[in-house]
């Protein structure tokens, strides 16, 4: 995968922005000489942000960004005056982008609509300045609120296309050479396995200007859920699909011995793929004549429903559609919710191979966080005040 630019799995580095420090500040002009408290707050930091875009179908922007930090909040200052706020930073994914704990493993979120944000990490809370603190008995506040530290976290974005039909077969079932023949897309097709190495999309144009979308990926075999072939992971692209296309080709020696193999190892990956809607579609149907495809008839799972169709010949295909069509209307088979599995570790070890970690991104300039990994905080922040009774602001004693 390392010279695809079909990137569906990146790991980032993000941190919000800490909050501003409330200023200590007493007033001061001529013939005012105790103009009373007037420390301004601090802004508050920047947020990391997650935007759904449907203008992008990779995470490949995110390859080489992969440390992302918000600014800082700006201190408080005299007159009341506030910090400015931290810049947020917009994280623009794919919609279809799930969010992952890095360390581990653990589902966060995920972003499906156009326009879609979540704000993944808040920015600290500017503190409060020492005027927010004047009261009758205590007139002079000598303290100020110090800023709300910054969040940092490793998460993994992980793209699952939005499609309504996924293809799952063998390698060489013919799955891309459908695609082509009954959408626009373009996707290699050659007689030998693993031509598809990584996921296409195609919409398929049915009756009366209707579509629908049509996921194609790479073959997957037996065994694949210990990572033989190309492995599980592209698995996760069809895992949103309302219903799956199993192809299986007519030269196969044990048709329903494929079936059970394909579904064994959908339930590897995920036994939730189980629950949805399954149609089969015996394929290269052009090889047979009537009377092999009547014996076929008899060999074929019974639980499902199954075309005969040959991308080649159009034949079965206009049946073929009409039954995807139906199957993808029927309310009943609606996808409302479905579960995202946490990663496992093994999962997340063996994306990562496939990614040059290597490179260091070095922090962007103007970020001012030296002291901040010395910093300690204590949580009842709102309970703390930072006594900056010894500020140079204060020039006498009231
Ligand atoms: N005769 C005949 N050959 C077909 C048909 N559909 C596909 N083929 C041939 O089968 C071979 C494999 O087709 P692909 O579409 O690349 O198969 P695939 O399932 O996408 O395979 P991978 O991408 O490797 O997983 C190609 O040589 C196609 O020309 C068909 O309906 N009839
Ligand atoms: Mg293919």
């Amino acid at each position: 995968m390392a010279a695809s630019n079909f990137v569906d799995y990146v790991k980032i580095f993000c941190r919000s922005g800490k909050g501003g420090a409330g200023s200590m500040h007493l007033h001061r002009a001529k013939y005012v000489p105790k103009g009373g408290p007037d420390g301004g707050d601090g802004g508050r930091g920047g947020h990391i942000i997650l935007r759904a875009n449907r203008n992008l179908w990779t995470l490949l922007h995110l390859r080489y960004s992969r440390h992302i930090l918000a600014g800082n909040g700006g201190h408080g200052g005299p007159s009341r005056s506030s910090g400015k706020d931290g810049e947020d930073k917009i994280i623009e994914v794919p919609c279809g982008t799930a969010v992952f704990d890095a360390d581990t493993g653990e589902f966060l979120t995920e972003v499906t609509t156009d326009g879609q944000e979540l704000i993944l990490l808040k920015g600290g809370r500017g503190g409060l300045g020492n005027w927010n603190f004047r009261t009758a008995t205590n007139q002079t506040p000598r303290y100020a609120q110090p800023g709300e530290p910054a969040i940092e976290r490793n998460i993994i974005l992980e793209l699952k296309l939005l499609a309504d039909v996924g293809l799952v077969g063998f390698p060489n079932a013919g799955k891309s050479t459908l695609l082509s023949s009954i959408s626009a897309a373009k996707p290699k097709i050659a007689d030998y396995p693993f031509t598809t190495l990584e996921p296409n999309l195609g919409i398929v144009s049915y009756r009366d200007n209707l579509s629908f979308v049509m996921a194609d990926i790479p073959g997957i075999i037996e065994g694949a859920s210990e990572g033989r072939g190309l492995g599980l992971r592209f698995l996760r692209h069809v895992e949103r699909n309302a219903l799956l296309l199993f192809m299986i080709p007519a030269d196969a020696d044990d048709i329903r011995e494929q079936y059970n193999i394909l579904l064994r190892e959908l339930t590897e990956f995920n036994p939730d793929l189980l629950d949805k809607q399954r149609v089969l579609a015996i394929t290269k149907c052009d090889m047979l004549d009537e009377e092999l495809m009547e014996q076929m008839r008899r060999e074929i799972p019974e639980d499902i429903e199954t075309v005969f169709i040959s991308s080649i010949t159009g034949m079965g295909l206009s049946e073929l559609k009409d039954i995807l069509w139906r199957t993808l209307n029927d309310e009943s088979n609606r996808v409302l919710t479905f579960t995202h599995r946490d990663l496992d570790k093994h999962h997340r070890i063996k994306e990562e191979d496939d990614f040059d970690l290597g490179v260091e991104i070095v922090n962007r300039k103007g970020d001012d966080d030296e002291e901040y990994f010395e910093e300690e905080w204590d949580d009842e922040w709102d309970d703390e005040w930072e006594d900056e009774s010894d500020d140079n602001h204060r020039e006498e004693e009231w």
